[in-house]
């Protein structure tokens, strides 16, 4: 378990959703951290050395945000971090219900849900038109989630949000990146699924969501989190 003089790092990016997971977690548990900017396209060496002694680390890789330090002990992997997280302070807002059968729950509920993560950068990245429209219907048929809400588990936020969310968070850039009916708007991304929409209108009203979102925006100077994401991803889009 934690200790009060515990020291933790998050390395981050802003543009990643990956690294939005364990920011969201630390800020979700009132965890005192300080957060490094790490570059992708130029990585500084504190980046790639810590990535390097990360518990996790890919060795065909240089350097992935998220990395968290704790006390000199280098993790990476998002998912892993925020179930570790969730270990060192299992009394403080925990992200998985105490019965076994309910934590399966949801840790099923992520994984299904991974599925639109793919599904979404499987659209932004299709070049053949007919692909991406057959790709388009997949991450349609990829969002149901359960009935109750406004979470998972009703008004308790659990590890289910805290994994998916900044991918649902990004969806947004889908309709920027291609020429005009190409790209899904969001309303066609939520559309028919009145229960994601719900979802995600009461996680962006979350007070540990709107400190990331502000931070992006100071960090960025952009006029909200999703001028930042749509610049961005059309970069990234071009790249390929
Ligand atoms: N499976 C990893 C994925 C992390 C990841 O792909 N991060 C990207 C940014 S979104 C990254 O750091 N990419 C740098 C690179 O691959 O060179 C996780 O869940 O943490």
């Amino acid at each position: 378990m934690a200790q009060a003089q515990d020291k933790f790092v998050l390395y981050s990016a802003n543009i990643c959703p990956f690294a939005q997971r364990a920011w969201l977690a630390l800020l979700y548990k009132g965890v005192d951290f300080e957060i490094l900017t790490c570059d992708l396209n130029d990585k500084q060496e504190f980046f790639t050395k810590a990535y390097a002694k990360a518990l996790g680390h890919d060795p065909s890789s240089n350097g992935k945000v998220p990395i968290l330090d704790h006390n000199g002990k280098f993790l990476t992997e998002s998912l892993a971090i925020v179930r570790y997280l969730d270990l060192l302070f299992p009394d403080t807002k925990p992200l998985f219900p105490k019965k076994p059968i309910d934590r399966v729950a949801v840790e099923l509920i992520t994984e299904f849900a991974g599925g639109v993560v793919g599904g979404f950068y499987g659209v932004l990245s299709e070049k053949d038109d007919q692909k991406r429209q057959e790709k388009k219907k997949q991450l349609k048929g990829n969002c149901e989630i359960s009935k109750e809400g406004p979470f998972y588990l009703g008004d308790q936020i659990s590890f289910f949000e805290i994994a998916t969310f900044p991918f649902v968070d990004r969806f947004i850039v889908n309709e920027f990146l291609f020429e005009k009916g190409q790209g899904m708007t969001l309303e066609e991304c939520f559309e028919g699924n009145d229960r994601l929409k719900h979802w995600y209108e009461a996680l962006k009203k979350q007070p540990f969501v709107q400190a990331v979102h502000a931070k992006i925006v100071k960090d960025s100077g952009e006029k909200t989190v999703y001028d930042f994401f749509i610049k961005q991803y059309k970069e990234y889009a071009k790249k390929r």
